[in-house]
């Protein structure tokens, strides 16, 4: 495996709404860039990203997962979020760490309620975002109203990079950043680029007016070359939209079909050339007021964002590197606890599958096992040298529900079972009442609940 730098990373949260197609578009994304050698489908509960059987019993995912494609020598991580609003604590968990969002929106319904409520979550976290349309492919699909309802949620900030239109039966896509048509074939995968069409020119015209006009508008010297030249170049309209996301002035909105492999080799080369990567962010503030760059040369911090307890590895705690370079058997200290933790092992995680590695570079992610103390929001850096980068604030309890071993004797079980949910869900809490004499168990919501009864 390749040593990707910080340039060369981009981490992107998937987020949308319940069946929008989130974890179908990961699988096609790392089918297309050749990761995977036959594309799973949720149906067929064979996706990477929702392996575990509870996921695949549902067809729904459940937890984040982190997984990773490459494009054309950048590395991209994804992490697929559930859309089910009982499971928003690994939105939360996942935002810390994503430098950039795509927000799938299913082109059969438009802005749902489940997009409202997470675009209400995520609105307040000012990540640059990608929002894609999926599902053009299907029979009740209607691109135009998808982006109306869009327009709606965000404002004139959304703007067309893409739309789909059928000739002679043919799915295809006009780009109005590259003034392309892709058309595909009926199993998708690279498409043909052609001439736009006549009868769709001067609509393809104007839409990549309407982008030069939104891409000069964040920065004075692209403005300043639009009015002598009448125009911007590509690399300039890219620039000019990597400016405009970066401060949350322009959304560029994509469309796709996840399930026919249409339109995800387009998105990636997008995400690679235009979507900020972690070099191209503000350095965060440690909990110490300190600046934390994510620059390889520095000294290494990692925060870790999520804990896995599987039955046969044990724990698994996923990490950022904030900042340094990571090498295998490094010795880092836990800011909250003082002790050192040996990282034996590090691996690039896809759902299950596990790859070792030797070093990971400021802005990766990465994950190790059996780490003595460290838990979720933990920060680990070299001995000695304290620094907390700001812990992962979770939504508060929605519901509570009293909890006991059915047997006395199983009590000491029980706990056991309960800091292990803790560690792995920090949107649930257990605390004991005196009162009733009864663990209490605070969470998200119902299914949620059912979800903890099944861990
Ligand atoms: N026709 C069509 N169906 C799709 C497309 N993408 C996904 N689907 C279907 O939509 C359903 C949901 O897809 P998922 O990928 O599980 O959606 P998700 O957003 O990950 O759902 P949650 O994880 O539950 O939030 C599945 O039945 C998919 O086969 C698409 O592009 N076209
Ligand atoms: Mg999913």
């Amino acid at each position: 495996m390749k040593v990707y730098d910080e340039k060369f990373i981009k981490n992107i949260a998937f987020v949308g709404a319940h069946n929008s197609g989130k974890t179908t578009l990961a699988e096609t994304m790392l089918f297309e860039a050749g990761l995977l050698n036959r594309r799973g489908s949720v149906e067929e509960k064979n996706t990477v990203s929702d392996y575990q059987s509870i996921e695949q019993e549902r067809q729904s995912s459940i937890y984040a997962t982190p997984l990773h494609t490459e494009w054309r020598n950048y590395k991209i991580n994804i992490i697929d979020t559930p859309g089910l609003d009982d499971f928003i604590g690994e939105i939360a968990s996942t935002m810390h760490v994503a430098d950039s969002i795509i927000m799938l929106i299913n082109a059969q319904y438009g802005v749902e309620v489940g997009t409202e409520i997470i675009w209400n979550y995520i609105d307040r976290f000012n990540k640059p975002t990608v929002f894609v349309i999926n599902q053009i492919d299907h029979p009740k699909a209607n691109f135009d109203e998808s982006f109306n309802s869009l327009k709606n949620l965000v404002g004139k900030n959304a703007i067309k990079i893409q739309y789909p239109i059928v000739i002679n039966g043919a799915q295809c896509i006009v780009d109005v950043l590259k003034m392309r048509l892709y058309k595909f074939k009926p199993d998708g995968g690279k498409p043909e680029k052609l001439e736009i069409p006549a009868n769709q020119k001067e609509l393809a015209e104007k839409l990549h007016n309407e982008l030069i006009e939104k891409a000069a508008e964040n920065d004075e010297n692209l403005m300043e070359l639009y009015f002598e030249n009448g125009t911007l170049t590509e690399d300039e309209m890219r620039k000019g939209i990597k400016i405009g996301m970066l401060n949350n002035e322009l959304f560029p909105v994509f469309c796709v079909s996840a399930l026919k492999d249409m339109g995800s080799g387009r998105l990636m080369g997008f995400i690679d050339n235009v979507i900020p990567a972690a070099a191209d962010l503000k350095p965060q503030l440690s909990v110490e007021n300190k600046e934390v760059f994510y620059n390889p040369k520095d000294q290494t911090i990692l925060f870790v964002f999520k804990t896995v307890h599987e039955p046969n590895l044990g724990k698994i705690s996923f990490f950022k590197v904030m900042s340094g370079t990571l090498n295998q058997n490094d010795k880092l200290e836990n800011s909250r606890k003082g002790d050192v933790e040996v990282l034996n092992q590090l691996f690039i995680m896809d759902g299950k599958k596990r790859e070792l590695v030797e070093s990971l570079h400021a802005g990766d992610i990465g994950a190790t096992l059996k780490l003595k103390v460290t838990e979720t929001n933990d920060t680990l850096h070299p001995i000695d040298h304290k620094i907390t980068i700001k812990p992962i604030s979770y939504p508060e309890a929605r519901i509570q529900k009293a909890t006991s071993a059915q047997d006395k004797k199983d009590d000491e079980k029980l706990n056991e079972v309960l800091r292990k949910i803790e560690s792995q869900d920090p949107t649930v809490n257990f605390n004991y009442s005196k009162e009733l004499k009864q663990q209490i168990l605070s969470c998200q919501g119902e299914l949620h609940l059912a979800i903890i009864d099944w861990t």
